[in-house]
C-alpha cells in the first residue's frame, strides 16, 4: 500500500471533498435492445466497417443494466462518496422526443435509489455521447432543434430524478462530440466537416446554457454544470510555427469552451482561424451559454504537444506511456487547474475523470496493476498541489469503475480499477481498486480524527 502512505491525509483535501468513481451508459450498460431502448448513434456507428478496432459494439458491454444491484454493492465496497454515471437518452426516450420509456426511467430510478440507500451521492450526466439515432436522422447536434429536444429531455429527467441527485452535468466533453464526432469522424456519428463540427460545438454549449435556465426555472435542487476534457498544450519546438499551432490548438480545445461559458464570447483568434467554418450564432445565444454554473468538471488524462510540421509522436518524449499511447504527465493537471482558476471566474472544480489504460493480467484472481495505481496516486497528489496553491477543488473521480467499451478502441483498452471478464461478466477488484479503497479509508479516518480534535470529543 506504498502509494497511500505518500499521499496527504493531513487536511489538504477539504472536509467535504467528494471522492468518486465514474462510468457512462453506452460504455457499460449493454442491453442495447432490451425493455424498449432505442438505438443511439453509437449503436449505428459500431456497425460501420473498420469503425471500432476490435469490431465490437455496446450490445452487451458490462451488462450493467442487468447487474446494477451487484455493481452498486461493488461501488459501495470501495468506500466512495459519489458515483458519476450517465443516462442513455435513447433508453429513456427512444426517439429523442415523443413518448418516454417507463422501463428505462425505472432503471435509473432504481440506480439512484440504490446509491442513496448505500450512502453514495448520485452524479448524473445527461449526455455522454449516445444521442438517439432518430435525432441524428433529423440532423443531430448540427440541427438547432436538437438543442430544444435536449432541454426537454433534461426537464423530463429532472421531474423523475431531480429531487434525489446531488449533481447534474449537461454534457460530457463537447470537444470530443464536436471534433472527433464531426470533424475527424473517428467517433459517432462519423461526420467529416469542420463547419459542421463547429456548429455542433455551438449547439452543445447553447443547449447546456438553456438547460441550466430551464432546470433552475423548475426549481432544481441539484448542482448544475458541464464537464470539459482539457489539457495543457505545449509547442513541440520553440519555432514560431509550432508556437502558433499550440496557440490555436489551445484555442480550439480550451478557450473555445471556457471563453463562452465564463466570458460570453468565442475567442477571436479561433474565429479568425475558422473563417467560413465558424458557427451561426443567433441573438441571445452567447448570453444563454454564459449562464452561471454551480460547478465545473474537468477530465484530465495527459498533456498535448502541438507541431506545425510532422505530427508529434509521444514516444519522442521519453515519458512513460499508457496503453492508449498517452504520456503520463501528472504535473500537467496541477498546471491546468491553476490556469483555469487564474484565467476564469470558475465555480468549484471537480476532476470528473482521471485514470489510465494499462495492459492487465488476471492471475489467480488478482490483477497487479501497479502502474495504474501509481498513475492515480500521482494525479491525486497533483490535485492536492493545486489545492495548496489556492484552487477551489470539490472532488476527484477515477475513470473508470469498470473495464468497459472504450469507444473506437473497443474492449482492447482497459481503464477499470475493477477487471471485467467479458465472457463471464465476473468483476475482480484490481490492486488499484484495493489501493483506492485503502486511501479513502485513511482520508476518512484522518477526517474523523480532526473532527474529534476540533470538537474536543
Ligand atoms: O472512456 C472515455 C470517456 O468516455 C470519456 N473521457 C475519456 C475516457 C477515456 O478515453
Amino acid at each position: 500500500m506504498g502509494h497511500a502512505d505518500t499521499l496527504p491525509a493531513d487536511g489538504t483535501f477539504p472536509e467535504n471533498f467528494v471522492w468518486g468513481v465514474a462510468t457512462s451508459s453506452f460504455q457499460i450498460e449493454g442491453a442495447a435492445k432490451e425493455d424498449g431502448k432505442g438505438p443511439s448513434i453509437w449503436d449505428s456507428f459500431c456497425r460501420k466497417d473498420g469503425a471500432i478496432a476490435d469490431a465490437s459494439n455496446g450490445d452487451i458491454a458490462c451488462d450493467h443494466y442487468n447487474r446494477s444491484s451487484q455493481d452498486l454493492d461493488l461501488i459501495a465496497s470501495l468506500g466512495v462518496d459519489a458515483y458519476r454515471f450517465s443516462v442513455s437518452w435513447p433508453r429513456v426516450r427512444p426517439g429523442g422526443q415523443g413518448p418516454w420509456n417507463t422501463a428505462g426511467l425505472d432503471f435509473y430510478q432504481r440506480l439512484v435509489d440504490g446509491l442513496l440507500a448505500r450512502g453514495i451521492k448520485p452524479y448524473l450526466t445527461l449526455n455522454h455521447w449516445d444521442l438517439p439515432d432518430e435525432l441524428q436522422a433529423r440532423g443531430g447536434w448540427a440541427h438547432r432543434d436538437t438543442v430544444h429536444h435536449f432541454v426537454d429531455y433534461a426537464l423530463g429527467l429532472q421531474a423523475k430524478l431531480g429531487d434525489r441527485v446531488a449533481n447534474i452535468t449537461t454534457h460530457n466533453e463537447p470537444w470530443v462530440m464536436s471534433v472527433l464526432g464531426h470533424e475527424t469522424g473517428v467517433f459517432a456519428p462519423g461526420v467529416k466537416s469542420r463547419a459542421v463540427a463547429m456548429q455542433v460545438a455551438h449547439h452543445l454549449l447553447l443547449s447546456h446554457g438553456l438547460a441550466l435556465q430551464a432546470l433552475r426555472a423548475q426549481r432544481s435542487t441539484a448542482k448544475l454544470g458541464i464537464v470539459l476534457n482539457l489539457s495543457p498544450i505545449y509547442a513541440a519546438t520553440p519555432s514560431q510555427a509550432d508556437q502558433n499551432n499550440a496557440r490555436i490548438e489551445d484555442g480550439r480545445l480550451l478557450r473555445w469552451y471556457m471563453d463562452p461559458l465564463f466570458k460570453g464570447t468565442y475567442p477571436q483568434d479561433v474565429l479568425e482561424f475558422l473563417g467560413q467554418d465558424a458557427p451561426l450564432i443567433e441573438t441571445g445565444d452567447m448570453q444563454a451559454i454564459s449562464t452561471p454554473m454551480d460547478f465545473m468538471g474537468i477530465n484530465y488524462y495527459s498533456r498535448q504537444m502541438a507541431s506545425a510540421g510532422q505530427p508529434w509522436d509521444n514516444r519522442q518524449s521519453g515519458l512513460e506511456l499508457t496503453d492508449m499511447g498517452w504520456e503520463v504527465f501528472p504535473q500537467g493537471l496541477t498546471e491546468l487547474l491553476l490556469r483555469v482558476h487564474r484565467d476564469y471566474p470558475v465555480p468549484p472544480l471537480y476532476v470528473t475523470e482521471n485514470g489510465g489504460a494499462f495492459r492487465d493480467c488476471l492471475l489467480d484472481g488478482r490483477v497487479q496493476d501497479e502502474r495504474r495505481t501509481a498513475y492515480i496516486a500521482a494525479h491525486i497528489a497533483a490535485v492536492g498541489e493545486a489545492i495548496r496553491q489556492g484552487v477551489d477543488m470539490a472532488g476527484y473521480m477515477v475513470w473508470s469503475l469498470l473495464d468497459n467499451f472504450e469507444w473506437a478502441s473497443g474492449y482492447e483498452k482497459r481503464f477499470g480499477i475493477v477487471h471485467v471478464d467479458y465472457a463471464t461478466q465476473t468483476r475482480t477488484c484490481k490492486d488499484s481498486a484495493l489501493w483506492y479503497r485503502e486511501f479513502l479509508r485513511r482520508q476518512k479516518a484522518a477526517r474523523t480524527e480532526r473532527e474529534t480534535v476540533t470538537t474536543g470529543a
